[in-house]
């Protein structure tokens, strides 16, 4: 409860009347806060006794208040204790260049190194870098999601933080963000990485053209600029950051690339190694099919149930022919077994597509489309 009650009824009637007793000290009427703004406009012992109610929930804070002049750069970290120093005085300069309010969101993925303990300085020295810990490592994925919870501006750049990603791009990403694209992704042109990772790079990127409709040179670059309304929409979970431009255009956001300086890693070493490649596969998996067939389940089985059980009934039927010719005993044929498994796959396939269509159809989210603005 608030003690500014400041002109209660019962209070205004008494000074209207113009009553000789001592009259009770009043405040100045002020405008009832917002709701998000209440917090900040309690004093005294009704802050406190707000703080205590609120004591059992500490770490939960309410939701982040958007500010249309801000820049909000999100900087994943895991382990990069060396490289956050260094970083945050590039973004620091490039930032007194460009100009303009902005926040850098710096969370540390359960690090077993210091990292954490760099941000503190850092956020000590210039408190509009801010620093959230996970206490165990959840991905970078996670680290984004939460990134993208939080920040407040309108424009959202994610950058990685082993020095490889180069601040002073910042300031193209945001000119093409203006130009009216929803999205844009830096393209690590000259990339400055062993081969074992350009490699597989590439063939993954070959594939995300092929298969998502989206193009782009390097999907998976850690330098790029949103729009607000992108990272308030897309989800981002396991390791789901790599797609999140395929995600965004499968919502119809804007998406495009421009070249990037990209650096050598020049202090500790590359977190991802073979072991992350399995996962990426499989997320790109369920990327392709929800993207594409997520509200529509039955095109994606139902054809595959549909080829399958027309190749089984061709099969069973040319051994059905031959068999009236008495040119063959089915028992002698493993053919057959082809053919019957091909037809109960193919069922199989097409009565999952039908439950898929029944679950779509039962959903409230059945009709959760993006929208992007009502009149
Ligand atoms: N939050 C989070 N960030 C990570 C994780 N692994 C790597 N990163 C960050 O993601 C960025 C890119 O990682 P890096 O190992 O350099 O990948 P590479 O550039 O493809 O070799 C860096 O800023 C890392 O600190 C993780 O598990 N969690
Ligand atoms: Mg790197």
């Amino acid at each position: 409860m608030n003690n500014d009650t400041a002109g209660s009824p019962g209070e205004e009637k008494e000074s209207k009347t113009g009553s000789n007793r001592p009259r009770p000290r009043r405040r100045k009427p002020q405008p009832r806060p917002k709701p998000d703004q209440q917090s900040e406009k309690k004093s005294g012992d009704s802050q406190a006794r707000s703080q205590a109610q609120k004591k059992p929930q500490q770490g939960r804070k309410p939701q982040p208040r958007r500010d249309q002049n801000l820049l909000s750069i999100v900087v994943p970290c895991y382990n990069e204790e060396e490289s956050l120093p260094e970083l945050a005085l590039q973004i620091e300069k490039e930032m007194d260049q460009i100009g303009g309010k902005y926040e850098v969101i710096f969370i540390d993925d359960g690090s077993t190194d210091d990292s954490f303990g760099q941000m503190k300085m850092i956020h000590r020295r210039n408190k509009r870098f801010k620093a959230i810990q996970f206490r165990r490592n959840n991905g970078k994925s996670a680290a984004l999601a939460i990134g993208f919870k939080e920040a407040r501006g309108n424009i959202v750049i994610t950058m990685d933080a082993d020095l490889q990603d180069d601040p002073a791009e910042i300031k193209n990403l945001i000119k093409k963000i203006k130009e009216g694209y929803d999205l844009v992704s830096g393209w690590k042109k000259n990339r400055k990485d062993p081969l074992g990772k350009t490699l597989p790079s590439k063939f993954a990127n070959f594939m995300m053209n092929k298969f998502s409709g989206l193009k782009l040179h390097d999907h998976n670059c850690g330098l790029k600029a949103y729009r607000r309304e992108v990272v308030k929409t897309v989800k981002v979970y396991g390791e789901m950051h790599r797609y999140i431009p395929i995600l965004a255009a499968a919502e119809g956001f804007k998406c495009t690339e421009i070249p990037v300086n990209h650096h050598a890693r020049r202090y500790g070493k590359s977190k991802y190694g073979i072991s992350r490649l399995l996962k990426g596969y499989l997320d790109f998996m369920t990327v392709i099919l929800t993207t594409k067939y997520f509200k529509r389940p039955m095109h994606f089985f139902g054809s595959i149930g549909t080829l399958f059980v027309t190749s089984g009934f061709l099969v069973n039927l040319y051994l059905f022919i031959l068999w009236l010719g008495n040119e063959t005993y089915l028992s002698n044929r493993p053919l057959l077994i082809f053919g019957v498994a091909l037809m109960i796959i193919g069922v199989q396939s097409f009565t999952t597509g039908l439950l898929g269509e029944l679950l779509v159809k039962n959903t409230s989210d059945s009709t959760n489309y993006s929208i992007s603005n009502r009149l």
